[in-house]
């Protein structure tokens, strides 16, 4: 069964990330642009999770974010250390994501977040679990009680950016950036905020998170639609109630 298998897996790239993050002076951060940040824990997490799924699951094929990959009806996807930024800095916001497609679905979401001791599961049909306990996203109907996080790179036109913030702002919406998509998707699932939305974001951030927020009841645009998991695409993750309103709001349908 891949998911309880690649479960165990994450657990141990979980304990490797950790070992990195508790050396800061040693993780040899480099920029691959601006403000796109690549730490030696990245690339060693990446190489870790790839060994052992070629071992587990010699047959599917692995995306990842700086391996890259190509698709196929049995794919994984990987963020090694989603949230870079936050790992560079000491800050605890960072995860590993493992999102898996089946037949070109998003069927199976792992995402870890070690230094918060926090483990989100899901797969298609079967629910979301956060350490093992269900969760289902907030009841938030009301924009002016909405909080809502929205994701920033330099992929984007910051101007573009900025009219999707005003435009919430002006809403009534609560707005943040936390710095990890994938957690960011993982929180709307959780209940914690109430919507993730970003302009462009890539296929390794949120393939697991679209299954964990989906099993808790989010409602998602079509990320995959496309060429999506090659190429990226905006992302709305909301709640039902307030999705309509905020896809207008970050002007994607
Ligand atoms: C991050 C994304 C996030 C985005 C950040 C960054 P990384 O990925 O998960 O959504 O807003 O700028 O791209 O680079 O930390 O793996």
């Amino acid at each position: 069964m891949r998911r309880y298998a690649v479960q165990g897996l994450v657990a141990e790239a979980g304990r490797l990330a950790l070992d990195y993050f508790g050396r800061q002076e040693s993780l040899g951060v480099t920029m691959k642009g601006a403000q796109d940040w690549l730490t030696v824990a990245d690339g060693a997490v990446e190489d870790f999770l790839r060994q052992r799924l070629a071992v587990l699951f010699p047959t599917d094929t692995v995306i990842g974010e700086e391996g890259g990959g190509a698709a196929s009806d049995a794919v994984w996807i990987i963020d090694p250390i989603d949230g870079t930024m936050n790992f560079a800095h000491g800050d605890r916001n960072w995860c590993i994501s493992i999102g898996f497609l089946l037949n070109r679905v998003p069927t199976i979401g792992i995402v870890a977040a070690p230094a918060l001791d926090e483990l989100y599961v899901a797969q298609r049909g079967q629910g979301a679990t956060l350490n093992g306990r269900p969760i289902a996203v907030s009841a938030t109907e009301d924009l002016k009680r909405a909080y809502v996080e929205l994701g920033w790179s330099t992929r984007i036109p910051f101007e573009r950016y900025l009219a999707v913030l005003q435009r919430g702002n002006a809403a009534g919406c609560a707005v943040k950036r936390s710095g990890s998509g994938a957690l960011g998707l993982c929180h709307v699932a959780n209940g914690r905020t109430d919507a993730y939305l970003e302009l462009h974001i890539n296929a390794w951030d949120v393939a697991a998170g679209i299954v964990i927020a989906g099993e808790a009841g989010a409602s998602i645009n079509d990320f995959f639609a496309g060429d999506g998991i090659s190429n990226g695409n905006p992302i709305v993750c909301a709640t039902p109630a307030l999705a309509p309103r905020l896809r207008e709001i970050a002007g994607i349908s």
